[in-house]
């Protein structure tokens, strides 16, 4: 267990510096009007550093450096872009420890999925992109016996990269990796609520990659997200977060007539057929432990399983397990390796989910568990924001069911066909996500091609290989990142097309 010693204490794995300027060219560059803000930790409500509160005055500084490197970086090898990629993958796994400590102080997530998942899956990231731009070719077309089409792929430039806080460095490399891979030069903005484990590991970089090639700015969102976004030279924005905010992406990046792929909010149905619960076993164990997924990372899952569907002949049992599951949860400080559960990103995500419980029971939703928007830590963490799960029972209707709360509340309901449950799933805006489990495979695989969502597990949750595309139906986006075919996100194609007949003139 780590030891629970403050950033600035003896005994804390991270060095945070108690000031941050902007990552630009390697170096650290105060932000142009000199100002910062607080950096709180979820962990204990407590301001941990200072991180510069950017302003459009500094995305041109961003914007000179990231272009000064392009112009080399856009003329490298696919083979030495790759190596770059597998040293940054290095340094990563290196200082697992150091950066998942970051996250947590960062965040409020636990240890051990900092440690299992966050980290580790960041550097497996860049590995597959290396490995992906490396292997990628070109295509030629033969017209006729004279007319040959190349086809080449070109990166765009300079692009934009705007990420949220749920999971910081994980997001980070989501868009860093293919978006460098394919050739690209970055300017970040990770979110205001968590910019400082992002520049624990930019420190580390600095003798991996030229200066240049990845900045960071933080700052507010309409402080310096938008003029990033906004910004002529930018010829890709990424963007991940709140839908409303990605339809105001929408807007900057018409102005500049530039692609932009938005990964936004979720309501994700997780479907629990009949036969899962027919024999108390090893399946309906691990299923029931795939509904009790809706507190992993404290319900700061943009694939959280938030709306439960349970057939109604296996509710009682079903619930019961789920509660019992739900009891044995470990909760609290986030430093140690037996919690499960730590806190909420912010006070206002704290108040968020505490408006939610509230309406729930406004809606006349039945509390199944929880639903007191309860504290659970005391002590060195009582100024944490840390609140106990919630489950209620209620109609697909309420909006408990139809908006995302981000927090661990779980809103259930029952249905008794295999249509029923296919039309409650797809009766939300959202389209990110779902979950089937069911012991028939015909019925599972009927069921995943008939749900509207981009990601379907089917007899698990919240797998995330970086080999599959990952992506939103409907309100939660477009474009795909994960799989190779995310570097095309980040590439235009060249064409050519040389008549070989024609003598020179
Ligand atoms: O999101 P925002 P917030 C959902 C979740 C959460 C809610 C609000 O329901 O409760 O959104 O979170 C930057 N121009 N998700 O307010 O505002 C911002 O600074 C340019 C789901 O944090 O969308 C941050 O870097 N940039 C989601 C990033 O956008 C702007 C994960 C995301 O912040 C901007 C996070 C602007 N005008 C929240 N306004 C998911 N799908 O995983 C804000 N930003």
């Amino acid at each position: 267990d780590r030891v629970f010693s403050r950033p600035g204490e003896p005994g804390c794995l991270v060095n945070f510096r108690p000031k941050y300027e902007n990552f630009i060219g390697n170096q650290w560059i105060p932000p142009v009007k000199g100002n910062y803000f607080d950096n709180i930790s979820p962990v204990d409500g407590k301001a941990f550093c200072k991180c510069a509160n950017s302003t459009s005055e500094d995305v041109e500084v961003a914007i000179e450096y990231a272009y000064r490197c392009w112009q080399s970086w856009k003329r490298t090898s696919a083979q030495d872009r790759a190596k770059v990629l597998y040293q940054i993958a290095q340094v990563i796994e290196d200082n697992k420890e150091k950066l998942a400590v970051a996250e947590v102080w960062d965040n409020g997530k636990p240890i051990r999925e900092a440690l299992s998942e966050d980290i580790p899956d960041a550097a497996t990231h860049f590995r597959y992109f290396a490995a992906a731009i490396a292997t990628q070719e070109g295509f030629l077309s033969e017209i006729n016996e004279n007319l040959v089409a190349y086809h080449f792929y070109e990166p765009l430039g300079v692009v934009a990269l705007i990420i949220p806080w749920n999971y910081p460095i994980l997001m980070a490399s989501w868009k860093l990796a293919p978006a460098i891979a394919a050739g690209n030069c970055a300017i970040l903005k990770p979110a205001e609520q968590t910019p400082a484990s992002i520049m624990v590991l930019m420190e580390l970089l600095v003798d991996v990659i030229p200066p240049g090639l990845i900045n960071i700015l933080t700052g507010y969102g309409p402080q310096v997200g938008k003029p990033l976004a906004l910004h002529p030279k930018i010829k890709k924005v990424a963007f991940t977060g709140e839908t409303t905010t990605g339809q105001e992406i929408m807007k900057y990046v018409s102005q500049n007539i530039i692609p932009v792929t938005l990964e936004l909010g979720g309501k994700s149905p997780n479907i629990f057929f009949e036969d899962v619960a027919s024999e108390n076993d090893e399946f309906f164990e691990k299923a029931v432990e795939g509904c009790a997924m809706f507190v992993l990372n404290q319900g700061e899952v943009c694939t959280c399983p938030s709306r439960a569907l349970v057939h109604e002949s296996i509710y009682d049992k079903f619930v019961e397990k789920l509660i019992s599951i739900l009891r044995n949860i470990k909760q609290g400080n986030p430093l140690s390796m037996e919690t499960m559960v730590g806190a909420q990103v912010s006070s206002e995500q704290l108040e968020k989910i505490r408006y939610y419980i509230e309406l729930g029971k406004k809606e006349g939703a039945e509390r199944v568990f929880g639903g007191n928007g309860k504290k659970v830590v005391e002590g060195q963490l009582q100024d944490g924001y840390f609140i106990e799960p919630t489950i209620f029972k209620g109609d697909n209707k309420m909006r408990i069911f139809q908006e995302e709360i981000f927090g661990p509340v779980l809103s259930i309901t029952t249905f008794r066909t295999e249509e029923e449950a296919i039309k409650i799933a797809n009766d939300t805006s959202y389209g990110l996500a779902a979950g089937v489990w069911t012991r028939d495979n015909s019925r599972g695989y009927r069921v995943c091609r008939q749900l509207e969502a981009g990601r379907v597990w089917l007899n698990c949750y919240n797998e995330f290989p970086a080999h599959s595309a990952f992506g939103g139906y409907k309100k939660s986006g477009f474009g795909r990142e994960c799989h190779k075919i995310a570097l095309e996100h980040y590439q235009q194609i060249k064409n050519i097309i040389v008549d070989y007949k024609r003598k020179p003139l």
